[in-house]
Order: structure tokens, then C-alpha cells, then sequence
């Protein structure tokens, strides 16, 4: 392609309103927080254990990273190939212990992260976060919900101490850390009794809410789910639980698109909660037949939600990426999802919005479906090719090189 397509691109576009230098530098300026875990599995630098609490990655593509070193030079490489600035979103399992001393999770302090503030300073990023509730010899199903006090004490423990790594990140990086909340607490059958475990959990995260976190510093976000491997019939934390705990507590929800029925059209939750808390959170998934986290695709469910976040404000939105593809390769992984879901924020901010709403408004249905429609065949592809080329990348596929040079030379040599 070459710049006279893009000027074509660019008067098609301007046509109908829609000024594609502003989409270019509005794209350019929304950041996506890249998951640290696709990097490896889920399975962070504490133990062996792999990822449970009823979360699965399937596959054994070689050159999974196993120290943080290995991890981080990765992170670079997929960030090499995603045009823009992003973040990084850690896990409390990704530790790292400098002086070699482990610590359980409810003592990890700040400085286990320093590594990774180091990281992110260097490379003017900032960084988000997650406490881990699971792959945990004390998270057996139960965790902040669970009947066993001890158990519970423990993991509020860390929820605690997570608040004050995020607030340290948000410090430390002069920018907002969010940090999310998800336990894998549920059943595999039916509970007799459902309100005892929601009662515990919400009087759970009671306490660790109390801690009087800089909201200046830290953005904490709940995260909802309908099932997990091994805890189908029901979860403590499911949406409704989250949507009334986050409503009362002023906190936000984060919508992971794969936690809900399969087809919940999950873009539509969005302005409803947008109208109460004027944020929404997101993990950007791909459910396929159940909550699989494959890598996402520039598919309508991906399309849907860039156009709410588009139309209400990228500004209003935390946009995360959480899928772990072990059976492909996983930097590709990581760099074809980011750039999915930049693809579909262009798309969106291409809209001419205020032309569709007042087709909706004067109810000229019929021209809204047409001119919706037709915006489908509209040449994105030029304009795409403008963003990539603008920020020294490959538009296509032949980023996909650079991925197979590096996985020569650097994955298949980790074995
Ligand atoms: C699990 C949740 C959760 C995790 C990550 C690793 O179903 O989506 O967000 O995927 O925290
Ligand atoms: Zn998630």
C-alpha cells in the first residue's frame, strides 16, 4: 500500500464525517494492558504447581519462559511488534525474590516487585496488577469464601498487601495501577447453601477494602465469573454478587468476556454500567464452547465492545487482555490479540457515530442498518497500514517473521 491509498482511505473516510487523523492519533493514545501470563502458562516464578482454581491452558509449544529474565525479554519482543505504548499487567505469582528469599503470598511486600517497576520505568510504561488466589496449597475451592476462618485470614492478608503493591506501582510509574480482583471460589455440584459463602465473601473483601487505599495510586476493579473447570453449578462471586458489591462500594467492575453464558452479548452490559459508575474495567477474552481464553480475534464480540468504548470514552475504560494459548506460539500470541483488539479500536473511532445516532434518533431504522452495513467494506486496511507504518511496523503478517527468528534463536534454545 502506499500513502496515495491511504489519501484515498482518507477522503472515502471524510465523506461521511469522520476525520481519520484524529482516529490515528485518539488509537494512538488508548492503552492496553498486556497480560504477563501468556508469557508462561500462568504459572509464575513460585512454584511448579501450574494454574489452578479451575482456570486450564492446553498445549506444549516449546520456549515457554521460566525465569523472569526469559519473561521479560519476551514482553519486549511481543511489545516490539505492537504499535503504540501500552502496560504490562502483572500477577502477585510473578514475584520476584532478588535475595532468593521466598515469601508467602500474604507477606509479599512492594519490594518483591521491584524488578518489574524497574522494568516498566525503563521502557516508560506503567503497570497493573492482580492478587493471585490460586495455585495455592491454600486455595482449594475455597478461598475469601471459605468456611475455614484461617483460610480466609490468609487471603485477605493478601489482598491487603496486593492493594500496597499496586499503590507503589502507581507511585513508583506516576500512574494509576488497577488492580483486579478475581477468586476461583465455587462448586462443582450444587450447594445447599448458597448465601452462607456470597456472606462470607463479601464480609472477605469488607476487609480488605477497608484498607484505606490511595485512590490516586490504585484502581481496584472486581472481576465476575460464571463457572470454572471444576466449579460448574456455582460461584460465590458471580455477576450479580460483583455488580451489587461494586454498585455499594463505589468500586468497579471489570467484565472478562469469556465469564458469562456463551451467548451473552456482553457489549451490551457495558452502558448500563457505564450510567452507574462511569468506568468499566475489561479482560478481553475468547470463550470457545466454554471459558477457553484462546488468543482474541478481530471477531464481532471483540468489534462490539471497542465500538461501546469508543462511544463512551476509551478515557472511561481499563482495557486488559487475559487468554493463555499454550498450543501456539506465545509471543505471536500475545502480539496478534493486542493488535486485534487496536485493530477494532480503529474500526470503531472510524464510526461516524453522531450520523448513526440521529439516523436511531429520527427512527430512519432502515438507513441505519444500510449505512452500518456498508461501513464494514469502509478501507480500514489503509488506515491500519497508516498506523503501523507511522510507528515503523509491518501493517500484515510479515511481523510473523520477526516472531520465527526469535523463536530460533531464543525459544527452541530453552529446553
Ligand atoms: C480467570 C480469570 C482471571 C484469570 C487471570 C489469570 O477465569 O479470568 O482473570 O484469567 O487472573
Ligand atoms: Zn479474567
Amino acid at each position: 500500500m502506499s500513502k496515495a491509498t491511504y489519501e484515498a482511505a482518507r477522503k472515502q473516510y471524510a465523506r461521511i464525517g469522520v476525520d481519520t487523523e484524529k482516529a490515528l492519533a485518539s488509537l494512538a493514545a488508548i492503552p492496553i494492558s498486556m497480560h504477563c501470563w501468556q508469557g508462561d502458562d500462568v504459572g509464575g516464578f513460585e512454584n511448579d504447581l501450574g494454574a489452578s482454581g479451575g482456570i486450564q491452558t492446553t498445549g506444549n509449544y516449546p520456549g515457554k519462559a521460566r525465569t523472569p529474565a526469559e519473561l521479560m525479554a519476551d514482553i519486549d519482543k511481543a511489545f516490539s511488534l505492537i504499535p503504540g505504548r501500552h502496560r504490562l499487567n502483572l500477577h502477585a505469582c510473578y514475584a520476584v525474590f532478588e535475595d532468593g528469599k521466598k515469601v508467602d503470598r500474604d507477606k509479599l511486600e512492594p519490594k518483591h516487585f521491584r524488578a518489574w517497576v524497574d522494568f516498566a520505568k525503563k521502557r516508560r510504561i506503567g503497570l497493573d496488577f492482580n492478587p493471585t488466589f490460586f495455585s495455592h496449597p491454600l486455595a482449594d475451592g475455597l478461598t475469601l469464601a471459605s468456611e475455614d476462618p484461617r483460610v480466609r485470614a490468609f487471603w485477605i492478608r493478601h489482598g491487603i498487601q496486593c492493594l500496597k503493591i499496586a499503590e507503589y506501582f502507581g507511585k513508583e510509574l506516576g500512574s494509576p495501577c488497577g488492580v483486579n480482583f478475581w477468586v476461583p471460589d465455587g462448586f462443582k455440584d450444587d450447594p445447599t447453601d448458597r448465601f452462607g459463602p456470597r456472606k462470607r465473601l463479601k464480609e472477605s473483601y469488607d476487609k480488605i477494602f477497608k484498607y484505606r487505599y490511595n485512590k490516586k495510586l490504585c484502581v481496584p476493579t472486581i472481576e465476575s465469573k460464571l463457572f470454572g473447570i471444576g466449579v460448574e453449578s456455582c460461584t460465590p462471586g458471580s455477576h450479580e454478587f460483583y455488580l451489587c458489591y461494586a454498585m455499594k462500594n463505589n468500586l468497579l467492575c471489570l467484565l472478562d468476556t469469556g465469564h458469562f453464558h456463551i451467548s451473552e452479548n456482553v457489549a451490551d452490559k457495558i452502558s448500563s454500567l457505564m450510567l452507574f459508575s462511569g468506568k468499566v474495567a475489561f479482560h478481553v477474552s475468547r470463550p470457545v464452547r466454554w471459558d477457553s481464553d484462546h488468543v482474541i480475534r478481530f471477531n464481532d464480540d471483540v468489534r462490539a465492545c471497542a465500538h461501546e468504548i469508543v462511544r463512551l470514552g476509551p478515557k472511561n475504560f481499563l482495557i486488559a487482555l487475559d487468554y493463555f494459548d499454550a498450543s501456539i506460539n506465545r509471543i505471536a500470541a500475545w502480539v496478534l490479540g493486542m493488535r486485534n483488539m487496536q485493530k477494532a479500536l480503529l474500526e470503531a473511532l472510524l464510526e461516524p457515530t453522531k450520523t448513526l445516532v440521529g439516523l436511531q434518533n429520527a427512527r430512519q431504522y432502515t438507513e441505519q442498518l444500510v449505512l452500518q452495513e456498508e461501513l464494514k467494506t469502509y478501507p480500514l486496511a489503509a488506515v491500519w497500514e497508516e498506523f503501523c507504518s507511522r510507528a515503523g511496523l509491518p501493517a500484515d503478517e510479515s511481523w510473523m517473521k520477526d516472531v520465527l527468528d526469535y523463536e530460533q534463536k531464543v525459544l527452541l534454545a530453552r529446553k
